[in-house]
């Protein structure tokens, strides 16, 4: 730090001093290096994020020396994935900006909506777990606790996809090429990263870890702001560069690829976001970034704690770390690490301080989803920490032992030594957790009785629940500005910063012109998701029919084929009868599925199958139209929700931990189609069984069905609509005359269905017919879609904020 006397910049440096418009035009100009003139929309999308991250870094620095001034304590977000979408909206919103940049840029013939669509989508996550973990970043700073996220910035972000003759294509996304306004890069802060080599222990006995790799972590920051600006906290992003410079010696001698390789190596770490949601694979790489970004985070916060603290024993006291899902679960021993190693203490005091520390949060008990790795492989790449891991596990079984006896603390350890030996992630966050928690009610209360049963046993107060919530920022007041400034004039804009004041329109639901108005707002926004349709894959439809809506990740429990076989069921009533008063339907779905998930993408095939026979068929124009939208992402979230009339949220009870789209879409006046899984649950205790739509197995029902073995062949003999759509697909209704395509589709829903589509087929689409007769009156369908709106208050993640800020961080 250089001794300045420059404490406060002069008054006419603070950019609030300056109208928004001229600071545009100086950052075109200065910045961007364009005169208005050449300018195309990206430059004035530049401009105006330069303009706009100027005010923001005035109360970022506020928001450092208050946390500093208050010893506040602070909150780490450590996530694998921030599923942040575009900024600048979201920036100019919470800074009370927007009507500022909209009176410029008319003024200059241009418009806002178009600058904003300019800025690319940062897709750095998979989907609900990083989205959730961006909406925790806008609440905290809304609520001004004092939190940082810390993650990876991946050179390309979840694949861009689109369809080749229906089938699924992956081609890398490229956020940054054009640069990325929003960060400041921080070449002085940076961490070295080890991995592999040998431990040897020294003439004091201490441990010695010689690894044969290291790489480096950079940091890049972007502020983020809360409601109003009144904080502003920082999400912090890793990227990994090589620790060898470039061999000038083989570069002159002309092995350019051989010079480069170290540099390419340690890059390749940051350079891709695994795609798998729910799927366990990447292996080594993917274990490498998990490494490098929770290392470098704890190297980080440690370092920051001790410019003003000395005694490390303090730390929990001052530091709280919350560690999304297991993917930084490594966490734990390398806290205890950078404890023993670095900062020479013990190693029982070590973790007592990191368990003081570390919290975890579990999102899915899917299996296949539960992180282990091979033994072999962390004792190759990180032979100390898993030292550290047997002296835990060591440590936890003296416990248990003590506490309990005759408990036998194996099935519970981080280590598995069957099957070759895992290293049991899950297990290895539990133990090193001072909380653990669960995303709804319902995922907690199963956690305590399935993955975590033994653990919960022994620590029973340490599992807690938090349910999920959304920031009404970017759900309601950007993605719906219409319906927006309609609450805002019936009740004010108090909703914006405290969601619970939504429920102040709950008496207006009984209000006729009210209820009007609301369902005027939802056709403008039905035209334009219809625009966007037409837009994206040329199929016109029409927006007074019922948007019936599926966005999210494609997967088996999610029922998407559920979905769609109820529409192909539709597709044969409507053409057996055309003219038996049908409400015309619009199927809408998108959503990506993982690269390497072959009956995910064989679904996604299906149905634009489908879509291409009823999309084409006169017998049905105008009664029924299924499109499925290429490449799902926060910004088409941002059209598609707003433009909903229902909500599908039909996975198979018990396997949706909690789920966030559904809070968005009944937030936004969309009812929802549902089972009695993750927040559904919830949600219809607060907006009222009559104002949505269950059905289903429960989670119970689910669980002794898996187990006792079910006759799906039976059911869908059972079910006349589905054995005739079943029979439609084998035989190569839908493929030209194949039978061969979708073989993997049928075989698996006749002889195993795991996800229950066949035993809930009917009951979804009893519910579905009554929809269609409840949405025809429409005065009553407004009513509920209001009270859909006026209730869901509680699903502000400013509430689940607090929860965690309250019981697990104690930082409020
Ligand atoms: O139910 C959602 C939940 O709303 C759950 O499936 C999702 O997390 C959301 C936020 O809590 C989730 N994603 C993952 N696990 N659960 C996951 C697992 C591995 C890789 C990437 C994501």
């Amino acid at each position: 730090m250089t001794d300045t006397k420059l404490e406060k910049l002069p008054e006419s440096l603070d950019p609030k001093n300056v109208p928004l418009g001229e600071a545009v035009l100086r950052h075109l100009v200065y910045s961007v290096g364009k005169d208005a003139s050449h300018a195309v929309r990206r430059d004035w999308c530049a401009a105006l994020s330069l303009a706009v991250r100027d005010r923001m870094v005035d109360g970022w620095m506020d928001t450092t020396r208050r946390i500093y001034k208050e010893k506040a304590k602070r909150v780490y977000y450590l996530s694998m994935e921030f599923m942040i979408g575009r900024l600048l909206e979201d920036a100019i919103s919470n800074m009370g900006l927007t009507a500022e940049a909209k009176g410029f840029f008319s003024e200059h013939g241009l418009d806002l909506q178009e600058i904003l669509e300019a800025e690319p989508d940062p897709a750095l996550g998979n989907g609900g777990l990083g989205r959730l973990a961006a909406c925790f970043l806008d609440s905290m700073a809304t609520v001004g606790v004092a939190g940082m996220g810390y993650g990876i910035r991946y050179e390309h972000g979840i694949f861009r996809q689109s369809f080749q003759d229906g089938w699924q294509l992956e081609e890398p996304e490229d956020w940054l090429i054009f640069g990325n306004n929003w960060e400041f890069h921080r070449p002085e802060v940076s961490y070295p990263i080890s991995f592999g080599g040998s431990v040897q222990q020294d003439a004091q006995g201490k441990m010695v870890w010689t690894p044969s790799e290291r790489i480096l972590a950079g940091a890049f920051d972007t502020p983020i702001a809360g409601w109003q600006g009144k904080h502003v906290n920082t999400l912090r992003l890793w990227s990994a560069r090589s620790a060898e410079t470039l061999n000038l010696h083989q570069f002159n001698q002309g092995e350019f690829m051989a010079a480069s390789r170290q540099q390419v190596l340690a890059e390749s770490i940051t350079k891709v976001l695994y795609p798998g949601d729910h799927t366990a694979e990447g292996r080594e790489l993917r274990l490498k970034q998990e490494v490098f970004f929770t290392s470098a985070s704890l190297q980080d916060l440690l370092h920051r704690f001790l410019l003003d603290n000395k005694d490390l024993t303090a730390l929990p006291k001052h530091v709280a770390i919350q560690l999304n899902d297991t993917h930084p679960a490594i966490a734990v021993p390398e806290l205890v690490r950078l404890l023993v190693d670095e900062h020479d203490m013990e190693f029982v005091q070590s973790f007592e301080i990191a368990r003081g520390c570390l919290n975890y949060t579990n999102h899915t008990l899917l299996p296949e989803a539960l992180e282990k790795w091979p033994l072999e492989l962390i004792e190759r790449c990180l032979p100390r920490h898993l030292q550290i891991i047997r002296e835990i596990d060591n440590l936890f079984a003296a416990e248990i032992r003590a506490k309990f006896e005759g408990k036998d603390p194996a099935p519970m350890q981080a280590i598995d030594p069957h099957h070759g030996g895992w290293v049991r992630m899950g297990n290895l966050a539990f133990i090193g957790a001072k909380r653990v928690n669960g995303v709804s009610a319902l995922h907690t209360e199963l956690m305590k009785q399935t993955v975590f049963k033994d653990l919960h046993e022994v620590y029973p107060d340490r599992i807690l629940n938090q349910t999920n919530g959304i920031t009404p920022r970017r759900w309601l007041k950007e993605c719906n500005p219409g319906l927006a400034e309609l609450i805002t004039e019936t009740i004010g804009e108090d909703w914006v910063g405290d969601l619970s004041h939504i429920s102040e329109l709950v008496p207006y639901a009984e209000d006729k012109a009210f209820r009007d108005k609301f369902k005027a707002v939802k056709l403008e926004n039905k035209k334009r998701l219809a625009a966007y349709i037409q837009s994206e894959v040329g199929i016109k439809v029409d927006p007074t029919a019922l948007f019936d809506i599926q966005i999210k990740r494609i997967h088996e429990y999610k029922r998407q084929l559920m979905n769609a076989l109820e529409t192909m069921a539709l597709y044969n009533a409507m053409k057996a009868d055309p003219k038996a008063g049908w409400q015309p339907r619009v199927k809408i779905f998108a959503g990506k599925a993982a690269p390497s998930y072959t009956l995910a993408k064989l679904i996604i095939k299906l149905i634009n199958d489908a879509a291409k026979v009823i999309n084409n068929d006169p017998d049905v124009d105008g009664l029924l139209k299924l499109v499925f939208l290429p490449n799902y992402n926060v910004s088409a979230a941002e059209i598609l929700i707003p433009g909903a009339d229902l909500s599908e949220q039909i996975s198979t009870a018990g396997f949706e931990a909690s789920g966030t789209g559904n809070m968005k879409f009944a937030l936004n006046g969309a009812l929802t189609v549902g089972t009695l899984d993750g927040a559904n649950v919830e949600i219809k205790e607060h907006v009222g069984d009559d104002n949505i739509f269950i059905f289903g197995l429960e989670a119970d029902e689910v669980a002794a069905r898996q187990h006792g073995g079910c006759q799906p062949w039976v059911t869908v003999a059972e079910t006349p609509r589905l054995q005739e759509v079943v029979t439609q697909i084998s035989s190569g209704f839908y493929s030209n005359g194949d039978t061969e395509r979708f073989k993997g589709i049928v075989d698996n829903v006749l002889a195993h269905d795991y996800f229950q589509v066949t035993p809930d087929f009917q009951a979804y689409w009893d519910i579905q017919r009554k929809i269609d007769g409840e949405f025809k009156d429409q005065d009553t369908w407004q009513r509920m879609a209001v009270l859909n709106t006026a209730n869901m208050g509680w699903f502000s993640a400013d509430r689940t904020i607090r929860g965690y800020a309250n019981d697990i961080w104690k930082a409020l």
